[in-house]
């Protein structure tokens, strides 16, 4: 049994949870301790004691942490990607990729932690100057979400070590083993007991005490849109620095001119890839008239030679859902597209495979309307429609009719329009004949609307989160 780390230590919970493989659901991939109210709160204290001690230890330390921890997690890659495709169902080549994600983030980082600036002003004084610094928030809480079971620990965990904070995280209940994996790695990096913790365990026991704790100064989210906004109003109340990565329903618009073969790459890639379960997911397919009956058949087509199966098969495409219950989400929207009345193209069935999994076959809906549920809210999983637009116009009306602003995307050979779309489209990552998701490790990552609250993640901009900024003013 895996135990949490608490304070430098590794220490039993008050209960125990089984991590199920989703492409094999008779195997246990590993057994994982439940950490309970007393010892999240152990862990805050821990993060809070420790704190000062690590923003004052030099940037040089700082930098060597990480850069281990980054080291290690590429040099094994192979085997944790393993570990993260069989709890978590993503191709072993996905599972792979984001090992090395992480790694290289780590890395990013590491070198990071070296260049933190600041600002020398003349004051409007005379013979007064003025520096601005950043300085470390403090102890940050990070809860994530079990889709990334590596990289989006690491582009949260990384930065906040960078600048100086101390860490509580706490991981998703589904993917405990990479999230283990990880703090092992970090235990061993140099970094000073308490400065880091892993608190596996319910939301609703290690989840609160986190939002609630006065020690803890800055929250980091990312989840659903219901949790966000559960989060927020908690922590608002203790003035917490806040960062949330929520909900998508990305468009991508493929215009009459697009590439064909560029456009049915972004849309099998950005839609159904990682099983759709990426909330930078392509999931609305906005498509002019011209090319919408070829685009379509084209999609359908490209699915049907897609392997869906264990994700572990080197043969495997698409791996299986997260487990039972998003299962369940997936086919009520499939059902519910139905009864709207969008044509079911492709797919859409539980699949039987030679292992008990969650498979599905990627669905396609074509003829779908910007008002139906299926174009409207979002599903994470292998589900997208294909709405029919006249012009490039009508597509980014439609588009933009959306609550969320996450990734946004557009398949076209004109430079006017894809100048024009980047302009207007009201989302955090605009993209043009390349996938809505996917993203680079070391830019900017988030939306607006209703998809990101709080700074950006990721790059240099990360900062903006992980620091708070102090003006200082001397006269010689
Ligand atoms: C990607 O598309 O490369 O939860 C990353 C998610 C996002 C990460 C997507 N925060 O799906």
């Amino acid at each position: 049994m895996k135990r949490n780390l608490i304070g430098g230590e590794w220490i039993d919970g008050s209960a125990i949870r089984q991590n199920i493989n989703p492409s094999d659901i008779d195997e246990v991939v590993g057994e994982y301790t439940q950490a309970d109210a007393s010892q999240a709160r152990q862990a805050i204290d821990a993060a809070h004691a420790a704190q000062r001690a690590w923003s004052f230890s030099g940037i040089q330390a700082r930098s060597n942490a990480l850069d281990f921890i980054g080291s290690e997690l590429l040099a094994r890659q192979q085997e944790l990607g393993n570990l993260l495709s069989r709890e978590e169902g993503k191709t072993l080549a996905e599972g792979v990729a984001e090992v090395a994600r992480a790694g290289h983030i780590f890395r990013f980082f590491a070198a990071e932690a070296l260049r933190i600036r600041g600002d020398r002003l003349s004051s409007v004084r005379p013979l007064v100057d003025i520096e601005v610094t950043r300085e470390p928030v403090g102890v940050v809480g990070i809860i994530t979400p079990w889709n990334f079971p590596m990289a989006i620990p690491a582009w949260k965990i990384a930065p906040a070590l960078a600048y100086g904070n101390s860490v509580v995280f706490k991981p998703a209940d589904l993917v405990p083993g990479s999230a283990w994996a990880l703090a092992e790695i970090i235990s061993r990096s140099g970094i000073p007991a308490g400065v880091f913790s892993l608190l596996m365990g319910r939301g609703s026991v290690v989840g609160k005490e986190i939002v609630n704790s006065g020690k803890v100064n800055a929250l980091t989210f990312t989840g659903s849109v219901d949790t966000g906004r559960r989060l927020a109003e908690q922590a608002a109340g203790g003035f917490k620095k806040l960062q949330l990565e929520m909900g998508g329903k990305n468009a991508l618009v493929i215009l009459d001119d697009a590439d064909i073969e560029i456009a049915v790459d972004c849309a099998i890639q950005g839609a159904y890839y990682s099983t759709g379960q990426r909330c930078t997911a392509s999931s609305r397919f906005i498509v002019q008239k011209g090319i919408y009956p070829h685009f379509v058949s084209r999609v359908a087509e490209a699915l049907s030679e897609l392997t869906v199966g264990h994700a572990l098969d080197p043969e495997t495409n698409i791996g299986p859902v997260v487990d039972e219950e998003q299962m369940k989400v997936d086919q009520e929207y499939v059902d519910i597209g139905k009864a709207e009345g969008a044509t079911l193209m492709y797919g859409g069935e539980p699949l039987r495979r030679h292992t008990r999994g969650h498979f599905m076959s990627p669905a396609l809906f074509a003829d779908a309307a910007p008002q139906m549920r299926i174009a409207r809210e979002e599903i994470f999983g292998p589900v997208a429609c294909a709405i029919p637009v006249n012009t490039y116009e009508e597509a980014l009306e439609v588009a933009n009719d959306s609550e969320f602003g996450l990734s946004a995307g557009i398949c076209t050979g004109s430079l006017k329009h894809a100048t024009h779309f980047k302009r207007h489209m009201q989302c955090g990552m605009a993209m043009v004949n390349v996938p809505t998701a996917g993203v680079d490790y070391h830019v900017p990552f988030g939306g607006t609307k209703g998809s990101s609250y709080g700074a950006r993640e990721q790059g240099s901009y990360a900062a903006e989160f992980f620091t708070t900024v102090k003006t200082a003013y001397t006269r010689a």
